[in-house]
């Protein structure tokens, strides 16, 4: 049993937008710890019942819902949706949001908070990356598989990626935002941590996906099978290459050999997951490609760098669901 504490009120209010897997499992956890959580959705909706399974212990709960274009920011905003999803899912939101309530970021990928930070660069914005392993049994029902490791941060002043965070003169202002979300997740029992890195952590779980995700999906196999294939381990080698020159181009150390590595070590610890790409391929979503492989490209095209690989499977993967 998960022990579910009544809701505290002099603990922060969160919102959640995106309630897929890893946005319910943390409207779950936190509403567990006796948070406040609400969940936006586009549409006005009665009160939602979500579930958590983690292991034998169970936890459910009923949450208001609000429609985004109805709701007052609360005490924090956090995003689980899809990174293609990000800009028209807050526009609704947007004009009535202010620093006092800081965005947390929780997504596959790099560069859905672009022109976020473009039309709103007063916004306090705080990107965060997780290893945690949940999927959706059912509508209303999230399985926790593993706890992984979550980290969070402040990006660093004058971080050089289009669009810039506001940090100002500001950097340590926001990294202790950061390190109070950690805390207030690890003590809702998930494995968290402030980094002061989260750029190149950002970067170093980018490279993964974009070693992984596409030939998951072009193979249409699981993260494990891309090891036993000699066609798909040397595109990972020439993808992973490629991320490295474009990461090195960033100010960050990377090499392509090093990356090759993790993303194996990555496809051997997630030997029997249907990755992200491929879920969505199967289910004829759109995919997250353009803010992986596709992201690579753009940075790699700012520094007038070649990235043939990444090039490649960004238009075959793009095409997969085009309608
Ligand atoms: O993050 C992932 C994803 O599927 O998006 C990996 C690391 C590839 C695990 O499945």
């Amino acid at each position: 049993m998960i022990s579910a504490l009544s809701p505290r009120t002099h603990l922060p209010a969160w919102q959640v937008l995106g309630s897929g897997a890893v946005g319910g499992l943390w409207a779950l956890r936190l509403a567990a710890a006796g948070h406040p959580v609400t969940l936006l959705r586009r549409h006005p909706a009665t009160a939602v019942s979500l579930h958590l399974e983690d292991g034998n212990a169970r936890f459910s709960h009923l949450f208001p819902v609000i429609a985004l274009a109805d709701a007052e920011p609360s005490d924090w905003l956090l995003v689980c949706t899809k990174a293609g999803d990000t800009q028209a899912a807050l526009a609704p939101l947007l004009p009535r949001l202010t620093a006092q309530t800081p965005l947390v970021l929780l997504q596959n990928g790099m560069g859905a908070d672009t022109a976020l930070i473009a039309q709103r660069p007063d916004l306090i914005i705080l990107p965060a990356i997780t290893t945690a392993g949940v999927y959706c049994r059912d509508a209303d029902t999230r399985v926790q598989a593993g706890h992984g490791r979550t980290l969070i941060g402040a990006p660093s002043p004058g971080h050089h990626a289009p669009g810039h965070y506001s940090l100002g003169h500001q950097p340590l202002a926001h990294q202790s935002l950061a390190e109070n979300v950690a805390a207030q997740w690890r003590a809702a029992g998930m494995t968290a941590d402030a980094v002061t890195d989260i750029n190149t952590q950002r970067w170093h779980k980018l490279a993964i996906n974009c070693a992984i995700n596409p030939l998951t999906a072009r193979w249409r196999c699981r993260n494990g099978e891309l090891l036993d294939n000699a066609d798909a381990l040397a595109l990972m080698q020439q993808l992973c290459a490629e991320v490295a020159m474009v990461m090195r181009a960033e100010g960050l150390a990377a090499t392509g050999d090093a990356l090759f590595a993790q993303a194996r070590a990555v496809a051997a610890q997630t030997a029997a997951n249907t990755s992200s790409m491929l879920a969505d391929v199967l289910a004829g979503r759109p995919t997250e490609i353009a803010f992986m492989n596709g992201y690579v490209l753009a940075r790699a095209q700012h520094h007038g760098i070649a990235c043939p690989v990444n090039a490649a499977l960004l238009a075959e993967i793009t095409a997969l669901t085009q309608p």
